[in-house]
């Protein structure tokens, strides 16, 4: 009878770690379990900036939040949850403080330096991290 539980127990287990195997090489996965921004048609990692629910409280959110180094990046804010200063974004590493509108809701910059970088708002109250790889 233990034998036989065991045996359950066992092939259970197995079939468990091969459908996480699966799930995982289905998606391209960092650490963070974040997916890297894969490479539009004009040749731009697209990830989009809101403001929103991370978790517990409210901040910044990029989706997705990891890019690659020598690829163009461009970063577009979804403009209707963005709200006075959220509009004016800053990442001090690469000396970037775009301010963005209805009208141009974008901006595109290269990273070459790997690492995680703070995206935050002018005034720093809104703040998350962009991981470069
Ligand atoms: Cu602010």
């Amino acid at each position: 009878m233990k034998t036989k539980i065991f045996l359950i127990l066992t092939i259970v287990m197995f079939i468990l770690s091969l459908s996480a195997c699966t799930t995982q090489s289905n998606t391209q996965e960092n650490i963070t379990g974040d997916t890297v921004a894969t490479v539009s048609e004009d040749g731009y990692q697209d990830i989009t900036l809101s403001y929103g629910k991370s978790g517990r409280f409210y901040n910044y959110i990029l989706t997705p939040s990891t890019v690659q180094t020598g690829i163009p990046v461009r970063v577009t804010g979804d403009i209707s949850t963005l709200n006075g200063c959220y509009r004016t974004v800053v990442i001090q590493e690469y000396d970037i403080r775009e301010y963005l509108s209805d009208f141009d809701n974008t901006f595109e910059f290269t990273p070459q330096e790997t690492g995680d970088f703070v995206v935050s708002c002018s005034m720093g109250m809104a703040t998350t991290t962009l991981h470069v790889i």
